[in-house]
């Protein structure tokens, strides 16, 4: 039986990449609602039509959706906005492009996307909407929050624990077994060696604390 078709909410540059992912995946992607009536993905030659604003789009039955906007704080806004009964009901199965490697024991929660070369490994969960960006490693054990980002070739090592609406940017990376509170951000390129506390942003090797993520 084919996979329900879904309906991307945001049309930019993270949405191209969330419908590349889908169409490898055979995931139907029947629109985009973005307020943007010339967001790209409506515009791209290869794009999907055009479905309307975001605030009060109605689902059509028989659909479900994915976050396709790649800021945390924007996602949770859109989250925030909908009722959660259909923020949970009708958020898409998680969508995993072909190329990614995710452990038959790993679980991946609803509207969960994992991009090309993405690894999640035994035993790791990964919390609704989560985004697994291109090539990032998710080890076994590990425990990642809702609505959280694995930027692009970031690592986390066996038993790392990640909260919720946390960025873990661009190549940083976490040590096994450490914590990362919710609402974080790991800068670029980071190695985080201990615990970080909620709503902290961290940088450089060793990751220190340079104040609130906002
Ligand atoms: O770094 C990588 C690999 N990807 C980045 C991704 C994680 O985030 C990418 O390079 C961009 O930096 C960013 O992608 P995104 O979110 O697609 O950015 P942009 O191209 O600006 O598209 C955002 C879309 O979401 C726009 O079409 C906006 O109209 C919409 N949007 C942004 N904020 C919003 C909001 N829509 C609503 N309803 N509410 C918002 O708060």
């Amino acid at each position: 039986m084919g996979r329900m078709p879904v309906i991307l909410i945001g049309g930019g540059g993270h949405a191209g990449v969330v419908l590349e992912v889908c169409r490898a995946a055979g995931v139907p992607v029947v629109g985009v609602v973005d307020d943007d009536r010339a967001c790209p993905v409506a515009t791209a030659a290869d794009g999907v039509a055009w479905l309307g604003p975001v605030d009060g789009f109605v689902m059509p039955p028989g659909t479900g959706f994915l976050l396709a906007i790649g800021d945390l704080a924007a996602r949770a806004r859109v989250l925030a906005a909908m009722d959660p009964a259909l923020a949970v009901g009708l958020a898409a199965g998680a969508v995993v492009h072909p190329s990614a490697t995710v452990s038959g024991t790993a679980r991946l929660g609803d509207g969960v996307v994992v991009m090309a070369g993405a690894v999640v490994n035994r035993h790791a969960k990964v919390g609704m909407h989560g985004i697994v960006n291109t090539r990032a490693v998710i080890e076994h054990d590990c425990r990642v929050g809702a609505n959280s980002h694995l930027a692009p070739g970031s690592v986390l090592g066996g038993g790392v624990w990640v909260g919720e609406g946390t960025l873990v940017g661009l190549q940083a990376g976490g040590l096994p077994g450490v914590r990362v509170g919710d609402g974080c951000v790991v800068g670029a390129g980071a190695v985080v060696v201990g615990d970080v506390a909620d709503h902290t942003r961290v940088v450089g090797v060793p990751a220190r604390a340079v104040g609130a993520a906002c």
